[in-house]
């Protein structure tokens, strides 16, 4: 009946059923900026399909029947950051958390209890009902996360926001943006303008370039904060690295420009390790991205770097996580800046080398899981599939993306150990928008049910009944979607 995803920490069913009408209005405490926004949020969602004023007022608890109230109580600890409770009764609707990024959640909630028209944006048929229900809700992880590598293929603001929005839905809190690779560098770095110049002019294939200038990527920052995303901001270095290189050619290390690289190989290129250029433009990439970032994480890369002698290696990991460091961020690296030593907060990040994520889990890091046989949305759903790739020698069906768990992905690293997931779009052979949503979809809303659901409340055959009911829910947002055989869609 109730066909929520990520399956919340408790539900269960009251009697009778609550109707949306065009009397309805939205409550919320005025003098709470945050609580007013979201109640601003929800208000856009419901009207444009339901045609309704949803006017939104002050909260009045005596008064407020037959509405929607929106309340911020601070007594209700046990919810944490972004915990929720909502009743749903005939009478009405109460939404409360102790923290705005808590109700934002619980308007996701409210959003998947309507018919899936509510997704729709012009006016459409009610009635627009919920059976009653009473719903606590809180994350299992802190970090559920999402990946797009805008390095291969460059998406322009709107398409980075229309995926925040549908990030949003399923209760993720972060979205880390791979900004640079061998085929592009996407972010106007004023110290250093070639880099995104130069460096942003192609995709792989040759296809069409770009880069955000700082004022859309700042944009972008501020669309996903009011959406309760962080974004985490990725340099990949000193591997994947060419378009920088072919930037300033005093970041090489043989002294000779490279040349703009736009096939798909991995693990060729390099920085000058021991040239203080390299350093010097690096501490100002690094400032610069975090002055526009205002989460508490960046992303140093360090996957792949072939090309780099372990010693180089090691010693280049080191010196920028103490830049970044100084600037006050955590750093966070794939796998493979274990081999170094690292600062105490760094956190890494497993896709691949179970030796490498070993050394991190010796010297006592936090995680974030990305296993790619499982977690890579890049890879093919099976053999028929035209996109993607399957080097990881398994395809990931929408079972295989779901059916797994963070807290076995690693011998020795634990949940308490384990700060979250995160699911990455590698884009090598993903060019447009239709190509996204086609690898996203149906698997992402499955990664975040592993971030946000508890163990115990996730298996497989309720999980595809539910996936199954957000078919014309995705469809009603205009996304097309990889029609897997093991959903039975409706
Ligand atoms: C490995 S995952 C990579 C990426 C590729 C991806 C393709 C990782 C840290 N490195 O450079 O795009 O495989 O699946």
């Amino acid at each position: 009946m109730y066909k929520i995803i990520p399956h919340p920490a408790s539900i269960s069913p009251e009697n009778g059923t609550f109707v949306l009408n065009e009397k309805t209005t939205i409550r919320v405490q005025t003098e709470k900026e945050e609580a007013c926004q979201i109640a601003q949020m929800l208000a856009e969602q419901l009207r444009p399909p339901t045609g309704y004023p949803l006017l939104i007022m002050e909260a009045d608890e005596k008064d407020a029947h037959g509405g929607i109230v929106l309340a911020l109580a601070d007594g209700d600890t046990a919810l944490g950051e972004e915990g929720y409770e909502l009743r749903v009764r005939p009478e009405g609707i109460w939404l409360s958390a102790s923290h705005p990024g808590g109700l934002f959640h619980g308007i996701q909630s409210i959003r998947q209890l309507l018919p899936a028209a509510i997704e729709k944006r012009t006016p459409q048929r009610g009635p627009w009902t919920i059976e009653a229900t009473t719903i606590r809700d809180r994350p299992r992880f802190a970090w559920r996360g999402a990946m797009l590598d805008v390095g291969r293929h460059f998406y322009g603001p709107p398409v980075i926001k229309r995926f925040i929005d549908q990030l949003a839905c399923y209760k993720f809190n972060i979205l880390h943006l791979h900004l640079t690779d061998d085929q592009g560098w996407r972010l106007m770095i004023n110290a250093w303008p070639k880099l995104a110049e130069v460096g942003g002019k192609y995709s792989v294939n040759r296809d069409p370039g770009g880069y955000y200038t700082q004022e859309e990527y700042q944009d972008i920052v501020e669309y996903a904060r009011q959406r309760y995303i962080t974004i985490v901001p990725e340099v990949d270095m000193p591997g994947h690295t060419n378009a920088a290189l072919a930037s300033y050619v005093e970041l090489n290390p043989s002294g000779r420009a490279a040349g703009m690289y736009t096939a798909t190989g991995v693990g060729f290129s390099t920085f000058a390790i021991h040239h203080e250029f390299t350093y010097k433009l690096l501490q100002d990439v690094i400032s610069e991205i975090i002055r526009l970032t205002p989460g508490p994480y960046f992303h140093i890369g360090g996957d792949e770097a072939h090309s780099t002698p372990d010693a180089d290696y090691t010693f280049f990991v080191k010196r920028i996580q103490d830049m970044v460091w100084e600037h006050g961020k955590i750093c966070v690296g794939w796998e493979e800046v274990a081999k170094a030593e690292q600062l105490p907060k760094t956190i890494v990040q497993f896709w691949w080398n179970r030796v490498w994520a070993r050394k991190g889990a010796e010297q006592g890091r936090k995680f974030i899981m990305s296993p790619a046989d499982h977690a890579y949305m890049d890879m093919k759903y099976n053999e028929s599939t035209k996109l993607g790739q399957d080097w990881t020698k398994k395809y990931i069906e929408v079972q295989d993306a779901y059916q797994w768990d963070p807290s076995t992905v690693l011998e020795g690293v634990a949940e308490a150990s384990i700060l979250g997931v995160e699911a990455p779009l590698w884009t090598e052979t993903i060019a447009t928008q239709a190509d996204l949503d086609y690898m996203l979809y149906p698997r992402l809303p499955g990664y975040a049910e592993i971030g946000w659901s508890r163990l115990k409340s996730r298996n497989w055959s309720d999980y595809r009944l539910r996936l199954g009911a957000h078919g014309p829910r995705l469809a009603a947002m205009g996304i097309k979607f990889y029609l897997s055989p093991q959903i039975e869609w409706e």
